[in-house]
C-alpha cells in the first residue's frame, strides 16, 4: 500500500521544478462567479427556458402507456353506474335489512361521555390544512424536476412505471436537467422549470412543522382517549363502513353522529390518513436520503430510494384524493353544522360561527396559496435562510453517518446512469481532452503545508480506493456504480492541511449556466470519511467524459449535485464565504440549493 513519497511533486525531490508557494497562492477563486444572486428573474439559472410536461401516463406491460386522463370519463361513468347500483341495491329487501342491522355508526363504549371535537382538535386540524398545501405544491415542484417514477434504484429510461414527461431522447448526452418540466406558479411552489432548490426549502421546512404539528396531535389523541374515535376498536367497523358505502352512493346518507362518534367508513379512512399516509410520508421521505440510505444498505436494498420516491407519491395521491372526498362530503352534508364541530367545538347546527371562522381560515389559505411563489421569486433567499433553520439540525446530523465501504456488488451496477450538469466547453478543456488528458494536473492548494500538483499517472500511482456505491441526484434519480480512484484521505495525508482548515473547496473545468466555474464546499471532517474519493475510473474503465472525466469527487452522504465533476483543483480553506457568491456551492449560489445535503 505504502507509495514513495520522493516520488510525490511538492517534495523537494528534483522532479518537482513545481514551486509549492505560488500554488498556494493560485487559486481558483477568480474564476468563480462572485456575483450574489438575490432573486429569481428572468434570466435565473442561466435563462432555462419553459418547458411543458405531457399528461400523466401509467406504463402497462413493457412498452404501452396508459392515458390517466382516461380515468376522468371512466370514473364519471363508473361514479354513475355505482350510484345507480347502490340505489337500486337499497329496494332489496336483504340489503336494506343489512342496512338497518348496521346503520353506520359503531359506538365504542365511553363515547357518550367523550363526545365533542375538542379545541386543540380544531386546531390542529386548521394547521393542518395551512401546512399541507405548501408541502404538495412544493412537493409537486421537486416531482417536476425528474417527472418519472421508477420501482428500482436504476432509473433506467424507459422502466419508468410513471411519466409526465415525453419518453427519454436518444441522445446519449441527454441530461436530467433537460428533462425537467415547468409547472404553472399556481400548481408548483415554485413553478419555475428547476427550481427545485427553493421547492426543497419549502418542503422540507414545512415538513418539520407539519411533523411536529403530527406529533402534539398522537400525543394528545393518546393522552385524551380520541383515539377511540380514530381507530376501529371492533370488526363491526368492516360491515358498518360497506354500510356507510352504499349509503352515500345510493344518495340517502347516514345519520350523522360525528359529535359523538365518527361513521366506520370515516374511522377507516381517518385511521389510514393519520396512522398510515402520515407515517409513510415520513419514512419514504427519509428513505430518499443519500447519508440514511447509505448508512442502512440491509432496509435500502429493499427499500430503495426509488421505490421510496414512488410510495412517497402514492401517498401523495392518497392526500389527494382524501381532501376532494372528504371536502366534498363536509360541504355536502349538513355544511353549517360540519363548520361548527370542527372550527368552533360546537355542536349547533344551525349558527354560522364555525362557518365565519372557516371562512376566516379560508380567506387566509388563498392569500397564503397566492403570495407564495411571488413571495419565493422575491426572496427566494430568505425562503432559503428560513428552510435551512428548520431542516439544518437534521441536515447536519445525518453527515455524520460515516459508512463502510463496499456498498454494492458487481450485479447491482446500474446499466444506465444519467447525467446531469452543464458540459465543459472551455477550450482549457478540450485541449485536455483531446491530449488525452496528458497536460492534465490535479492542483491541490490552500491551507495545506504540501501543496502539489498531480498528473493523472502520479494520481493512479497513489494507493487505489474502489467503492461501488449509489448515486442520489437532488432531482431524484439514481444509480449504482463502481468508482476507481484515490481515497480522499490519501490526499489528505499528503497535502497535510492545516489546523484551520475546516471547508475543503472542489473547483471544475467546468462552468455553470450563468458562467463561473463550477464549485462545491464539503466539510474537511467528510474528506476522513470511508467513501470520500476521487474517481478517475467507473465500471472499471477510464472516467468517461459525461461523467466527469479525468476526475471527480465521491462523498456518499452528499446528494450528487455536491459531487464536482472535471474537477481540476482543490482548495482547503478556513471558511467558504469568500469563495463565488459565498454560499458553499455554485448551486447554492445560483440555485438557492443548501450546502449540507445528506437529505
Ligand atoms: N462541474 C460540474 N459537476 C457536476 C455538475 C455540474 O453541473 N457541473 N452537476 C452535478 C449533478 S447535479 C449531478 S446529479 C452529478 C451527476 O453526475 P453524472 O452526470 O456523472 O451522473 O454531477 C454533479 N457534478
Ligand atoms: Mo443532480
Amino acid at each position: 500500500m505504502a507509495h514513495d513519497e520522493s516520488s510525490i511533486p511538492g517534495d523537494d525531490s528534483p522532479a518537482g521544478a513545481f514551486d509549492p508557494a505560488s500554488a498556494a497562492s493560485k487559486s481558483f477563486r477568480a474564476e468563480t462567479d462572485q456575483k450574489q444572486y438575490s432573486a429569481v428573474e428572468d434570466s435565473w439559472a442561466g435563462s432555462v427556458p419553459a418547458q411543458y410536461g405531457v399528461a400523466p401516463r401509467v406504463r402497462i406491460g413493457r412498452s404501452r402507456w396508459f392515458n390517466l386522463l382516461w380515468l376522468v370519463p371512466i370514473g364519471f361513468v363508473l361514479l354513475i353506474t355505482a350510484i345507480a347500483v347502490a340505489k337500486g341495491l337499497r329496494e332489496v329487501p336483504a340489503v336494506a335489512q343489512f342496512v338497518s342491522e348496521h346503520p353506520g355508526t359503531v359506538l365504542p363504549s365511553g363515547a357518550e361521555d367523550r363526545q365533542g371535537i375538542p379545541t386543540w382538535v380544531g386546531w390542529q386540524h386548521l394547521f393542518n390544512m395551512l401546512l399541507m398545501i405548501p408541502i404538495i405544491r412544493s412537493g409537486l415542484t421537486i416531482i417536476a424536476d425528474h417527472p418519472r417514477f421508477y420501482w428500482t434504484r436504476h432509473s433506467t429510461p424507459g422502466r419508468d412505471w410513471f411519466r409526465v414527461q415525453k419518453p427519454v431522447p436518444a441522445d446519449p448526452l441527454w441530461t436530467a436537467k433537460q428533462d425537467s418540466i415547468t409547472l404553472p406558479d399556481s400548481i408548483g411552489l415554485p413553478g419555475r422549470r428547476h427550481s427545485i432548490g427553493l421547492a426543497r426549502w419549502w418542503h422540507l421546512g414545512i415538513n418539520v412543522l407539519w411533523l411536529l404539528n403530527g406529533i402534539a396531535f398522537y400525543i394528545l389523541v393518546f393522552t385524551t382517549g380520541h383515539w377511540q374515535r380514530l381507530i376501529p376498536t371492533s370488526w363491526d367497523v368492516i360491515p358498518n363502513a360497506v354500510s356507510v358505502m352504499i349509503q352515500y352512493l345510493s344518495l340517502n346518507w347516514p345519520t350523522d353522529d360525528s359529535w359523538v362518534a365518527y361513521n366506520s367508513l370515516q374511522i377507516i379512512v381517518y385511521f389510514i390518513t393519520v396512522f398510515v399516509a402520515a407515517p409513510l410520508a415520513f419514512i419514504t421521505g427519509l428513505g430518499m436520503s443519500p447519508a440514511l440510505s447509505t448508512k442502512f444498505r440491509r432496509i435500502s436494498r429493499v427499500f430503495s430510494i426509488q421505490f421510496a420516491r414512488s410510495l412517497h407519491f402514492l401517498v401523495l395521491i392518497w392526500f389527494l384524493l382524501f381532501i376532494i372526498v372528504h371536502v366534498t362530503l363536509v360541504v355536502a352534508t349538513d355544511a353549517l353544522h360540519n363548520f361548527n364541530k370542527m372550527y368552533a367545538s360546537s355542536n349547533d347546527a344551525d349558527s354560522w360561527t364555525g362557518f365565519w371562522i372557516f371562512a376566516g381560515s379560508l380567506v387566509l389559505m388563498i392569500i397564503l396559496w397566492v403570495g407564495a411563489t411571488p413571495f419565493t421569486y422575491r426572496h427566494p433567499r430568505a425562503v432559503q435562510r428560513i428552510g435551512y433553520a428548520l431542516i439544518g439540525p437534521a441536515q447536519r446530523l445525518f453527515e455524520h453517518l460515516d459508512s463502510k465501504p463496499g456498498q454494492y456488488t458487481e450485479k447491482d451496477i446500474s446499466p444506465y446512469m444519467w447525467h446531469n450538469g452543464k458540459y465543459p466547453e472551455t477550450t482549457e478543456y478540450k485541449e485536455l481532452l483531446d491530449n488525452d488528458f496528458a497536460e492534465y494536473r490535479l492542483r491541490v492548494s490552500g491551507l495545506v503545508g504540501n501543496p502539489v500538483e498531480l498528473d493523472l499517472k502520479q494520481l493512479r500511482e497513489l494507493p487505489h480506493h474502489e467503492q461501488i456505491t449509489q448515486h442520489f441526484c437532488i432531482q431524484g434519480w439514481s444509480g449504482i456504480a463502481k468508482w476507481g480512484g484515490v481515497s480522499m484521505q490519501t490526499i489528505v495525508d499528503l497535502v497535510k492541511p492545516a489546523p484551520e482548515a475546516k471547508w475543503v473547496i472542489f473547483y471544475s473545468f467546468a462552468e455553470g449556466p450563468d458562467g463561473g466555474i463550477y464549485y462545491d464546499a464539503h466539510p474537511i471532517e467528510q474528506m476522513g470519511y470511508h467513501l470520500t474519493m476521487l474517481a478517475y475510473d467507473m465500471n472499471n474503465e477510464a472516467l468517461p467524459y459525461g461523467h466527469g472525466a479525468p476526475l471527480r469527487l465521491r462523498n456518499e452522504v452528499q446528494l450528487g449535485f455536491k459531487l464536482v465533476k472535471w474537477l481540476k483543483g482543490i482548495e482547503f480553506v478556513e471558511d467558504f464565504a469568500e469563495i463565488g457568491g459565498g454560499e458553499g456551492g455554485y448551486n447554492n449560489d445560483h440555485e438557492f440549493f443548501g450546502y449540507r445535503q445528506s437529505i
